[in-house]
């Protein structure tokens, strides 16, 4: 549980892009034991939606976004470290790729996904954002993916994931992978719609989604 002061400090801080004072906050979260991903869920995720929020009714702009970004960007690293330091170093559980669709460049959740997959014990490669279809599936043949998980942040950009489906299905490969679908605009009729085998709604369920896959 988060003091509600951090909560409404995290979003002051976003939105006056006040990078100082949210490493120092995050570290002393982390510092004093304090859970990675509630610091996250409860107060640096609420803040940067806020900032969208904003951003979207034409109250901050476009710049703005940016640097409250380069902030979140900053506490998220931190927190992915401290979920890497205390992840297990066990027998990986599986192979997933992940990756944010051609077009997008929103990474910020997809980099949460990958760290707390890898400390739950999957071998995750990530291959970052604004990647191509093609490309995906090569490195998915190439690693021996499992699974292929995909994050689409733009209403534009979720149409990649339907572009997966449909070329794992013409290159005879769609039995040959589990696929899973997150983002903010992603829902679970979207990944029904398109075929996907999963939808997560955070970094936490991604993990139930991806342990489900893999026992079935
Ligand atoms: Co952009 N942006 N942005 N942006 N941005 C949104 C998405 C937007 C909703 C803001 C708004 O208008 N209200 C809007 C999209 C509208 C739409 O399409 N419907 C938008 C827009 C319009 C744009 C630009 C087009 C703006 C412009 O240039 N005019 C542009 C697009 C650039 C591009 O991609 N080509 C753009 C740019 C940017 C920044 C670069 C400034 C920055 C991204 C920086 C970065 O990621 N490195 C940015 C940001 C920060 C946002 C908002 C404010 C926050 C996104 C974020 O980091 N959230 C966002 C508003 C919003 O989403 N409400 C917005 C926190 C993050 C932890 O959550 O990514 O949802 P999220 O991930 C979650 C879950 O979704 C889930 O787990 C994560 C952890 O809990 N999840 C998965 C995600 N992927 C998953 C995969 C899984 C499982 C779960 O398995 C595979």
């Amino acid at each position: 549980m988060i003091d509600a002061n951090v909560i409404e400090e995290a979003k002051n801080i976003l939105l006056k892009a006040n990078k100082e004072r949210a490493v120092e906050i995050a570290k002393a979260h982390l510092d004093g034991g304090g859970d990675p991903l509630a610091l996250m869920n409860e107060a640096f995720i609420p803040g940067i939606n806020a900032a969208g929020d904003l951003f979207g009714r034409g109250k901050l702009f476009l710049p703005e976004l940016i640097q409250a970004a380069d902030v979140m960007k900053a506490v998220t690293d931190l927190v992915n470290e401290k979920i890497d330091a205390e992840s297990s170093q066990s027998q990986p559980k599986g192979t997933i790729l992940l990756a944010t669709v051609k077009g997008d460049v929103h990474d910020i959740g997809k980099c949460i996904v990958v760290s707390l997959m890898r400390a739950n014990g999957f071998e995750v490669h990530d291959m970052g954002r604004d990647i191509a279809t093609e490309d995906i599936i090569k490195e998915a043949v190439n690693v021996k993916a499992d699974i292929i998980g995909t994050s689409a942040l733009l209403s534009t950009t979720m149409k990649r994931q339907k572009d997966i489906e449909e070329a794992l299905k013409a290159e005879g490969l769609r039995d040959r992978f589990k696929t899973i679908v997150g983002g903010a605009p992603v829902t679970p009729r979207w990944a029904a719609r398109i075929g996907a085998d999963a939808y997560a709604k955070d970094a936490q369920d991604g993990v139930m989604r991806v342990k489900e896959l893999l026992a079935a």
